[in-house]
């Protein structure tokens, strides 16, 4: 672009500032982003439904992700990044616990599933499983019991703890692990979550959560879920 097209071009970017409807100038500033599924919304089924995935991705999510940027915008939280937010969730108000819990728990959510498939945790995971839990069905059995436990909505957890060691955890809403609000005990970085919110199962499952986690099993993304680990091992917190 040359001196002459870059004043036009500047000229033409001033005239959309002056013309452009208020609601878009008023829109808070893109912090946070919706993250692209890493797979097609029917990818998942036939235990997770593509009108599920479509909704929840879609919708859900991306309210969580705009009522994020609302909640940041014109403050000094838009330079913080999602960790730094939700470590010290308490001092924040309260749009920031819902909507970054939300944003971080189903970005997390997203990235550890995949089509179904019959893999297995593999390496260091699959050896901390063993030892904390004595296998795979075991842990199975604990989340599947967090989750059905869990009143309401929230979310089932399996944590890297602050001492190391693996735990299955749960929280109310959209509280995650990462929080201060949450007890010191059940604090610790998320290698796994699972949503029981309903609208997480509710078009294809109805009231039958024990169902829609029984399935959830089958679309894990073992591969994910070991760089978590590894991840939390190291203390690197994203
Ligand atoms: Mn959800």
């Amino acid at each position: 672009m040359n001196r002459r097209d870059f004043l036009a071009h500047s000229a033409l970017l001033g005239l959309a500032g002056v013309f452009m409807p208020k609601t878009v100038l008023a829109a808070p500033k893109e912090v946070f982003t919706l993250p692209a599924l890493p797979y097609a919304l029917d990818a998942l089924e036939p235990h997770i439904d593509k009108a599920t995935m479509e909704i929840h991705h879609g919708r859900h999510h991306k309210a969580y992700v705009d009522n994020l940027n609302k909640a940041v915008a014109g403050t000094p939280m838009e330079k913080m990044s999602l960790f730094e937010l939700l470590k010290d969730v308490s001092k924040h108000p309260v749009a920031v616990r819902n909507n970054g819990g939300g944003h971080y728990n189903h970005s997390m959510f997203w990235a550890i599933m995949a089509a179904p498939n019959t893999d297995k945790p593999s390496g260091e995971l699959a050896a901390a499983i063993d030892k904390k839990f004595g296998g795979l069905d075991k842990l199975k059995e604990e989340m599947n019991k967090a989750a059905t436990g869990r009143f309401g909505s929230g979310w089932a957890w399996l944590i890297v703890n602050n001492k190391g060691e693996l735990a299955v955890t749960s929280t109310p809403n959209q509280d995650n692990p990462l929080m201060d609000v949450v007890p010191e005990a059940e604090r610790g970085y998320p290698v796994m979550g699972v949503d029981v919110w309903e609208h997480a199962y509710y078009l294809k499952y109805q009231n039958k959560r024990a169902d829609y986690l029984n399935a959830w099993w089958n679309v894990l993304n073992w591969n994910a879920i070991g760089q978590r680990y590894a991840e939390g091992m190291k203390g690197r917190k994203k």
